[in-house]
Parts: C-alpha cells; structure tokens; sequence
C-alpha cells in the first residue's frame, strides 16, 4: 500500500506520519527530512537545497524526483510507504505515478489535513521560538503558504481525477484528537485496520 499524507505547511503532516507509520506498519519518506538531513551534512543535495528551503520555495522537482525515485526503488515492494511532503507540485504527482507503476504499484490513498491558514502561521512561529528552524520566519512562513496555494493544493485534483480515494481530515485540535480523525479516515478508506493495541 502506498499513501500520500498531505496539507499546508505545517499542518502536522510529519506530526501525524509517525504515529501512522507506527499503527498501520507503513515506512514513513519525508522529502522535508531528507532534504534536512542533506543540508546538515553539507552534500552538494544539500548545499543547493538549503539555501531554497531557507527562502521558504519549494526545490526543483528534477532534484526531489530522483531523491524519491531511489529510495521506492530500495524498498521492498512488500512494505507499505506513507510519502511525506511529496508531491508537491503536479509535476512531481505525475513523475510519481509514473515511478509507481514501473515498480507495479500506484498511490492508494491520501490523507489531506486541513487546517486555516492563521492557524498554520501560529504553529510555525511557535515552532521557530522552539527549534529555530531556518524555513520558519515569518517571511519564509508566507512564501510557503503562497507556495502551496499556488502549486501543490491543485496535487489533491489531480488524485481525486484519478479515482485515488482521499480523505479531509480536520487538523485542528490537539494532536491525539487529530490522530484520532487520521486513523478513523485512513481506516475508512483503505479498509485496513490499525494494528497497535486495543483499537
Ligand atoms: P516539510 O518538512 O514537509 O515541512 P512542513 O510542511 O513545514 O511541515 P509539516 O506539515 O510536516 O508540519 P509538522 O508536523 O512539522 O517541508 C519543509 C521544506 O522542504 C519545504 O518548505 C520545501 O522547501 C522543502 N520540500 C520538502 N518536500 C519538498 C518537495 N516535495 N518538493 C519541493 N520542496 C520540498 O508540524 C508543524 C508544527 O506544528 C510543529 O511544531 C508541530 O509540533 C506543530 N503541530 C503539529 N500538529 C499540531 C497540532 N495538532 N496542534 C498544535 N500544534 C501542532
């Protein structure tokens, strides 16, 4: 099973991925981790990546393409991915399903967060006061926003086109109630029961 979790910046899509990663079994790919990962190792990935994430732009698809493409190309076709950040633009949606069905696979589901934007800024100010990351200032906050307005909220079409079953899920709330709203869409949609105690 492959399943894409999307939203806006910060609207807990990596908050929530780790507890789906662990309750339906999936391998958790973060583009926004990887990308991170890159840059605090001073690659050349990171070294050109770096300098636009800070600018709150999204980095080249060509560039987030191959990432991906390398890493669905290691995995296991048994293992189930949640992909995390990616795609984000209708580029990178259709070089995805092109990457999956070489591998004999497609996208199953997508789970969309939805969360108002003034909401969004909050907890991106909050977290930059917390970890200082350097894609949260306000400047780089709006670009994003603007970012995805543009380019990536059209990706969520593009699947319900395709007849990807996708699931909205309200993403105000504290993270459990939210989790709880996830768990039950993810559930609905794919048929597939979580597997941690007691649910
Ligand atoms: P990402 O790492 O994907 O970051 P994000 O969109 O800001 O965060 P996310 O939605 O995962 O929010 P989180 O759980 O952290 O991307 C970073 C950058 O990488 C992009 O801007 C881009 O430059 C680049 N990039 C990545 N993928 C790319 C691609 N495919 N193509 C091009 N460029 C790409 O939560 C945010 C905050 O809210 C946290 O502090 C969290 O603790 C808090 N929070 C979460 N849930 C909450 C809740 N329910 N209530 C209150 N606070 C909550």
């Amino acid at each position: 099973m492959i399943g894409l979790i999307f939203g806006p910046p910060g609207s807990g899509k990596g908050t929530q991925a780790s507890r789906i990663e662990h309750e339906f079994g999936m391998a958790h790919l973060s583009t926004g981790e990887i990308l991170r990962s890159e840059v605090a190792h001073g690659s050349p990935v990171g070294n050109e990546a770096g300098r636009i994430m800070a600018a709150g732009d999204l980095v080249p698809d060509e560039l987030i393409d191959r990432i991906v493409e390398s890493r669905l190309r290691r995995t296991d076709p048994a293992t189930n991915v949640l992909l995390d950040g990616f795609p984000r633009t209708i580029e990178q949606a259709k070089a995805l399903d092109r990457m999956l069905a070489d591998l004999g696979r497609k996208v199953d589901f997508v789970a969309a967060l939805d969360v108002p934007e003034p909401v969004l800024v909050d907890r991106l100010l909050h977290r930059a006061a917390v970890e200082g990351r350097s894609d949260d200032t306000r400047e780089a906050i709006m670009e994003r926003m603007h970012e995805y307005r543009l380019r990536t909220a059209a990706v969520l079409d593009h699947y319900r086109k395709l007849g990807v079953p996708v699931a909205e899920v309200n993403g105000v709330g504290d993270v459990d109630e939210v989790f709880d709203r996830v768990r039950g869409a993810i559930t609905r949609v794919t048929g597939t029961k979580p597997r941690a105690r007691g649910l």
